[in-house]
C-alpha cells in the first residue's frame, strides 16, 4: 500500500507483549492518518464511561501518509486518548524524531495499551519490542530524561518523554521531545504516566513506502528550498509565534491579569523584539527550515524555548513583565512536561480567586518566585493547592465555588489559549466549538475577524469561515500529518499538500476531496464527546461568563465599554450547527453521520445517549 506501511503495532504493558495489526487500504482512505487513526481507534475500542487515568485508556500515537518525507515541515506526530481535562477525545501535534522512524520501523500508528507493574521505557527497532526499566529517571524531569535517552541510543532515535508532571497525573501534562518541543496539551502525557510509561524510544531502518519515489524527493527538495527563502524574506523564524504579541496587545486581544484586561503598557517587555534580542539558541523540528523555537536564558541561565502562547499565558495573563523570570516559569513547565498554557491558566485563576476572596491566600498576581513555588507544587501534587490546581481550571474552580466558575478561563476543560475574546465574537466561537475544547489551533479566525470583518459582527459568515478553517487545521494538517505554519505564516499554498499525498499514495484527489474526510472526523470527536457527555446541551459551547459580562469591560483602549452578547453569541453558534448539520444541541444528526459514512460510529453513541 503506497504512502502507508499498512500496519499498526499494540503494545500491551500489563502483559508485556505486542503484536503488529494491518489496516486494510479501505480505513486508510477513509481515516488518512494521525488524529484520524487516533479518533476511530479510540472511539471504537474504548468503553464510555472508563477513567482516562485507568489502565482502560489507551495512548495512540499516529502519523500522516506525508510524515517524514523530506519535504516542507513533515516531522510531526499526534499523539492522542481520552483526555483527563474533558473526558473526551484529546490530541495534540508535536515535532519528534519518532515522527520518520516510527514509519521507518514500518509502522503508522502505536497503540499503548493497559499499566506497566513498574516505570517502564517502550525501546521499538523494527519488529523488536523491549520493555525496559525506567527507575533510574523516575522522578527526573524531561531534559535529563532525555539525555539519559540520547546517551543509551544516540541523537538519531524519536523519543518521546513525560516529567514528573506526567508521573503525578496533572491533568494537563504534555508528552515531550527532543530538546524543546510538547504536545498534548489535553493531558496525554498524565495518561503516560498513569501507565507507569516514562518514555518511548523509536528508530526503523526501512524504506517508507511511496508511490514515486524519486518524483517526491525532487519535489521535497526544490519545496524545502523555496519555503526557506520565503521564511528569509519573512524574517519570520527570528522572532517565531512571539512576534503576535504587540498585534494582540493593540487590537485588545491579550490576555492580562486571568483575561480581566485586553492589553498593558509593558506587555512591550516580553514581546518578540525582546525575545529575539535575547535569543541564544534556536531550535525546530525534523525536516523543518523555519525553526520556530526561539530559546532565550531564564532568570538562571538555563535556555527557555518560548512561543507566543507560553508568553501570553505565563507572562501579561500573570502580570509578569521580567523575561528571564518569564522563561523559567516556562522552563519549570518544559522541565516537568506541564502543558504551559494551561499552567498558566490554572495558576492565574487561583490569583483570581484570592482576588475575589472566594479562597483565602496570599499569591498576588506579579510574584513570580510565588508562581515558581506553586508550578513545583503543581507538578509534585504537593500540599492541598498544588494537589487542586494539578486538576485543572474547571475542577479547581468547582471546588473552590463562591462563583469563582465565571472566571474560570477553560472550555469543556481545556483553558484558553492566549487570545481574550471580550469582544471578538468568532474567535470566542472557535474555542467554543472546538472538539478537544478551547484550544486556537482548529480554527484561528482572530485575524481575519479583526482585520476583515466588523470586529463586533456575528455574522454567518463567520461561522462559514470556522468550518473552513477547521476543514484545513483541524483536518488536513492533523491528518496527512505535518506543521501547518508554512501555511498560516508564510503563505505556503494549501494546494501543495495534495500534490504531496497524491505523489506519496498515488491516489489522485484534489483538495476538496480532504473535506468529507475533515467533515467525518469532527463529527466522530463529537459523538465521542456525547458518548461520554450524553446530557450535553449548546452551553457546552459557551465561552466563561466574564466575557459577556457588562461588569468586566474594558475602560480605555480600543474596545472599552464592549463585550460579548448572549442572544447573538447563541445565533452565530446556531449558524454554526446548521452549516455543520448538527441538531440545535451540538450534535450531528443521524442523517449527516450516514452522509459521512458513520452509521456505525452512530449506532454506537445511541446505545448511551439521545440523537435527534
Ligand atoms: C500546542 C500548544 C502550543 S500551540 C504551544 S505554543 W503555539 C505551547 N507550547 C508548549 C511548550 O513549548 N512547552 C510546554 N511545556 N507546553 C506547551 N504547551 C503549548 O502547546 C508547536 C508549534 C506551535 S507553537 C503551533 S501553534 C503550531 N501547532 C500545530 C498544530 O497544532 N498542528 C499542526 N499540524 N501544526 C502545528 N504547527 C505549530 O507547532 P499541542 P510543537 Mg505542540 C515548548 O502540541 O498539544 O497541539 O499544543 O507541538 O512541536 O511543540 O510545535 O504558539
Ligand atoms: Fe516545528 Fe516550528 Fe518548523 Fe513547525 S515551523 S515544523 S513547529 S520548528
Amino acid at each position: 500500500m503506497n504512502g502507508w506501511t499498512g500496519q499498526f503495532l499494540r503494545v500491551d504493558l500489563t502483559t508485556q507483549t505486542s503484536r503488529v495489526v494491518p489496516f486494510t487500504e479501505e480505513f486508510a482512505h477513509t481515516w488518512i492518518g494521525g488524529r484520524g487513526f487516533a479518533a476511530k481507534i479510540l472511539y471504537d475500542e474504548l468503553q464510555p464511561g472508563i477513567d482516562p487515568l485507568g489502565p482502560e485508556n489507551k495512548l495512540v500515537v499516529a502519523v500522516g501518509p506525508i510524515s517524514g518525507i523530506p519535504a516542507p515541515n513533515t516531522g510531526k506526530t499526534i499523539v492522542a486518548a481520552k483526555s483527563p481535562l474533558t473526558n473526551s477525545y484529546g490530541d495534540g501535534n508535536l515535532g519528534t524524531r519518532v515522527t520518520d522512524n516510527i514509519r521507518k520501523a514500518g509502522y503508522d500508528a502505536l497503540i499503548v495499551e493497559g499499566r506497566a507493574a513498574r516505570p517502564t521505557m517502550l525501546y521499538i527497532e523494527d519488529e523488536r519490542v523491549e520493555f525496559l526499566s525506567a527507575e533510574e529517571v523516575w522522578g527526573k524531569g524531561t531534559y535529563e530524561t532525555n539525555d539519559w535517552i540520547y546517551g543509551r541510543y544516540g541523537k538519531g532515535v524519536g523519543v518521546l518523554n513525560i516529567g514528573q508532571g506526567g508521573e503525578n497525573m496533572v491533568r494537563y501534562a504534555v508528552v515531550r521531545s527532543m530538546e524543546g518541543r510538547s504536545g498534548g496539551r489535553p493531558g496525554i502525557g498524565a495518561v503516560m504516566g498513569s501507565k507507569l510509561l516514562k518514555a518511548i524510544v523509536v528508530k526503523g531502518s526501512k524504506p517508507i513506502p511511496q508511490a514515486f519515489p524519486a518524483e517526491m524527493k525532487a519535489l521535497g527538495r526544490d519545496d524545502l528550498r523555496e519555503v526557506h527563502q520565503m521564511d528569509k524574506d519573512a524574517a519570520w523564524s527570528i522572532q517565531g509565534t512571539t512576534g503576535v504579541l504587540p498585534w494582540c496587545n493593540e487590537v485588545a486581544a491579550l490576555p492580562v491579569r486571568n483575561f480581566r484586561l485586553t492589553h498593558h503598557p509593558e506587555a512591550w517587555k516580553v514581546d518578540g523584539e525582546r525575545v529575539a534580542a535575547a535569543r541564544i539558541a534556536t531550535y525546530g523540528c525534523p525536516n523543518c527550515t523555519m525553526r520556530c523555537g526561539i530559546a532565550v536564558p531564564d532568570d538562571e541561565g538555563r535556555e527557555s524555548e518560548l512561543d507566543y502562547e507560553n508568553v501570553g499565558l505565563l507572562g501579561p495573563n500573570l502580570e509578569i513583565f521580567d523575561l528571564p523570570q518569564m522563561a523559567a516559569l516556562n522552563y519549570l513547565c518544559d522541565d516537568y512536561g506541564l502543558d504551559t498554557m494551561s499552567a498558566g491558566a490554572v495558576m492565574s485563576f487561583y490569583a483570581d480567586a484570592i482576588d475575589h476572596g472566594a479562597v483565602a491566600g496570599d499569591l498576588r498576581f506579579g510574584d513570580a518566585a510565588g508562581f515558581k513555588k506553586l508550578l513545583t507544587a503543581i507538578a509534585h501534587r504537593e500540599g492541598e493547592i498544588g494537589n487542586l490546581l494539578a486538576e485543572g481550571t474547571q475542577r479547581a474552580a468547582q471546588a473552590i465555588g463562591n462563583g469563582s466558575e465565571a472566571y474560570a478561563m477553560q472550555i469543556k476543560g481545556l483553558e484558553i489559549s492566549a487570545y481574550n475574546c471580550k469582544f471578538i465574537p468568532g474567535m470566542a466561537l472557535a474555542f467554543g466549538v472546538s472538539p478537544i475544547g478551547a484550544h486556537h489551533k482548529e480554527s484561528w479566525i482572530i485575524t481575519y475577524e479583526v482585520k476583515q470583518t466588523p470586529r463586533g459582527s456575528y455574522g454567518r459568515d463567520k461561522a462559514q469561515k470556522i468550518v473552513d478553517l477547521q476543514r484545513i487545521r483541524g483536518g488536513l494538517f492533523e491528518a496527512i500529518v505535518t506543521c501547518r505554519f508554512p501555511w498560516v505564516e508564510l503563505g505556503w499554498g494549501v494546494e501543495h499538500y495534495p500534490k504531496y499525498f497524491n505523489t506519496i499514495t498515488g491516489l489522485d484527489w484534489e483538495l476538496e476531496d480532504f473535506w468529507p474526510y475533515s467533515d467525518r472526523v469532527y463529527a466522530l470527536m463529537k459523538l465521542f464527546w456525547l458518548r461520554e457527555h450524553p446530557q450535553t446541551s449548546r452551553r457546552d459551547d459557551y465561552p466563561p461568563a466574564v466575557w459577556f459580562d457588562p461588569s468586566n469591560v474594558d475602560t480605555d483602549g480600543p474596545i472599552a465599554g464592549l463585550h460579548l452578547e448572549y442572544d447573538k453569541y447563541d445565533e452565530l453558534l446556531g449558524h454554526y450547527y446548521d452549516i455543520r448539520g448538527y441538531d440545535q444541541r451540538g450534535i450531528p444528526t443521524r442523517a449527516t453521520c450516514e452522509r459521512l459514512g458513520l452509521a456505525a460510529e452512530v449506532a454506537a453513541a445511541e446505545k448511551v445517549a439521545r440523537l435527534t
